[in-house]
């Protein structure tokens, strides 16, 4: 089982400010984690970072059978990014959403996510755990679904 980890804008500053929202560790520390968490789980992965919302939604078109699943933070892109939407529906390969703070009770135009409509779920508010918890969900959807 292989998974694309995304990350969108800016996530690359983590630890940098906003230590309240986003916790105190670093962008190499999330890298880290997302690789310890995708071993004891028996998943591959590719993990990538852009500022850049059309690099993103190449890395998501690119994703196209060579990948069972993605996992993506849009960032700010998840507010604003009709392209990603259109990008994860085109592809059609189950993804799950994450954030590391809760979007739903933060300022009003965090609330709506154009990516999350293309996604199985959306995990969020728990820092990395978010991330851990998107890699499980998804490997939980394709296990029962090469069963059926
Ligand atoms: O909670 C999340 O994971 C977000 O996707 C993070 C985005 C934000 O725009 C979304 O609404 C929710 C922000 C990414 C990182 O922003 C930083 C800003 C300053 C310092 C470090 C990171």
């Amino acid at each position: 089982m292989k998974f694309l980890i995304l990350n969108g804008p800016n996530l690359n500053l983590l630890g940098l400010r906003e230590p309240e929202i986003y916790g105190k560790q670093n962008y190499a520390a999330l890298e880290q984690f997302l690789r310890d968490t995708c071993e004891a789980e028996g998943v591959e992965c590719v993990i990538a970072q852009s500022n850049h919302e059309g690099v993103l939604v190449d890395r998501i078109q690119e994703a196209y059978g060579l990948f069972d699943g993605i996992i993506i933070n849009p960032a700010a892109y998840t507010h604003t990014s009709v392209a990603i939407l259109d990008a994860l529906k085109a592809v059609q390969l189950p993804a799950v959403e994450v954030h590391l703070s809760d979007i739903s009770t933060r300022e009003a135009f965090r609330s709506i996510s154009y990516a999350g409509m293309a996604c199985l779920a959306t995990c969020k508010g728990h820092g990395f755990e978010s991330y851990k918890e998107a890699i499980q969900y998804l490997k939980t959807y394709l296990l029962k679904k090469k069963e059926n």
